[in-house]
């Protein structure tokens, strides 16, 4: 098959990022398209749509995963590509999308050729990525590999109050396809980088090996409300300072730690959340992340050890809750390889990785060889409507991608 001169259509894919942006667009240039939402289940239609224009058998599984299935000319185990297209409340328009978008884009390019692989090709789409309206994250693609029973998916509650099985059948994509629907021969995902070392050093490809690890837990504070100006700092069971300390500990420990180590306080909810009202209550997420699992593990027994501490020094109840948590993830040595060499026969400079954001390739590397590609972040932005990818860089990670999915299908 003479597939080197083959390259994907920019315009195109520029043109269906914006187009997929508009739907839950922020106004500021952003996407808010929460999972299972209506503007999830709008960006749903239409990827489904074009799925289907561009030849592709759709198929929709259990937990909302969908599917577009390009045969080849043996009944192979598919290479599949894919990402997801929710976002986070402030997201951008390029996480997740371009990998989805540009894995269509693929099927285009060979449609046009009139080329067909040996093995077949899966555009997956899954459910629930970014872990921002039900924890944890990944969640579809935990589901997809078999790592969460589907009832208990379904009972998850979201933040708003909702319960994870009711809302996929209200937007109607709890599919009747089993989980883990194809068993892929090989997985490749296409994302931006989302931090700024492509940027820094000027690269356009990240071949990325690995996937740091992800602590995620919920940590609910009980203490006591009382009058702002009648009570003595000495009497004071602060839920409010509570909160505040944890959010100063957890950079004192990424300090500490040094290294990868990094720590996240994203929500911080009071009550009664008033001025002159001590607080009663506190509750706020934590998210530690780390490359090395005996690190990460580190991290949270300093965190837990800090909580007792506060507990007794404040006179509180401190419960915690865990979201998530997952293991540093090292992808396949062989499919990494293969994406640097692409990348260089295109023309493209390249250079090796680990992920600071989960995937859900780290999922599916749990049944098949997986790797991702990351194009540049500029000035590393990302999960903020200012998240910006400049043409060339999606061009060639997509084109990048093509090749990839063209060698493993071969
Ligand atoms: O949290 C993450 O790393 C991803 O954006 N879900
Ligand atoms: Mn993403
Ligand atoms: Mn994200």
């Amino acid at each position: 098959m003479k597939t080197e001169g083959l390259r994907i259509d920019g315009a195109r894919l520029l043109a269906r990022l914006a187009e997929l942006a508009a739907i839950g667009q922020t106004g500021d240039g952003g996407c808010c398209r929460l999972a299972l939402t209506d503007e999830d289940r709008a960006g749903r239609d239409l990827v489904c749509r074009w799925m289907r224009e561009a030849g592709l058998e759709v198929r929709i599984d259990a937990i909302g995963n969908f599917f577009g299935y390009r045969p080849g000319t043996e009944d192979a185990a598919p290479v599949m590509t894919g990402s997801h297209i929710d976002t986070v409340a402030t997201g951008g328009r390029y996480d997740g999308c371009l990998g989805v978008l540009a894995g269509i884009e693929a099927v285009h390019t060979l449609n046009a050729a009139g080329l067909r692989t040996r093995r077949p090709l899966v555009v997956g789409v899954f459910t629930n990525e970014e872990g921002a309206r039900f924890a944890p994250d990944m969640l579809g693609s935990l589901a997809y590999v078999g790592a969460l029973p589907l009832e208990e998916a379904y009972a998850r509650v979201s933040i708003d109050g909702k319960r994870l099985g009711d809302e996929l059948a209200r937007i109607g994509y709890r599919g009747e396809a089993p989980l883990t629907l194809y068993r892929p021969h090989a997985h490749v995902e296409l994302h931006i980088e989302q931090g700024p070392v492509l940027d820094a050093e000027g690269d356009t490809i990240g071949a990325v090996e690995k996937v740091q690890g992800i602590s995620w837990q919920e940590v609910s504070i009980a203490g006591e409300s009382n009058h702002a100006g009648t009570t003595p700092m000495r009497l004071r069971h602060d839920a409010g300072y509570c909160a505040a300390a944890i959010g100063t500990f957890l950079r004192t420990l990424a300090r500490e730690l040094g290294g990868d180590q990094v720590c996240t306080m994203g929500s911080v909810t009071l009550h009664p959340n008033l001025i002159n009202v001590i607080a009663a209550r506190a509750n706020v997420t934590v998210d530690l992340r780390n490359t090395g699992e005996a690190a990460l593990q580190e991290a949270e027994q300093r965190f837990a050890a800090f909580l007792v501490q506060l507990a007794r020094d404040e006179g509180v109840a401190i419960e915690t809750r865990r979201l998530a948590r997952f293991e540093p993830v090292i992808f396949d040595a062989g499919v990494a390889t293969l994406i640097a060499r692409v990348a260089s026969r295109l023309g493209h400079s390249c250079r090796p990785m680990t992920s600071g954001a989960g995937h859900d390739a780290q999922m599916l590397a749990r049944i098949c060889p997986t790797a991702m590609v990351f194009v540049p972040s500029v000035k590393g932005i990302s999960h903020n409507p200012a998240e910006h990818t400049s043409p060339e860089h999606l061009a060639a990670g997509a084109d990048v991608l093509l090749h990839t999915l063209l060698e493993l299908a071969a």
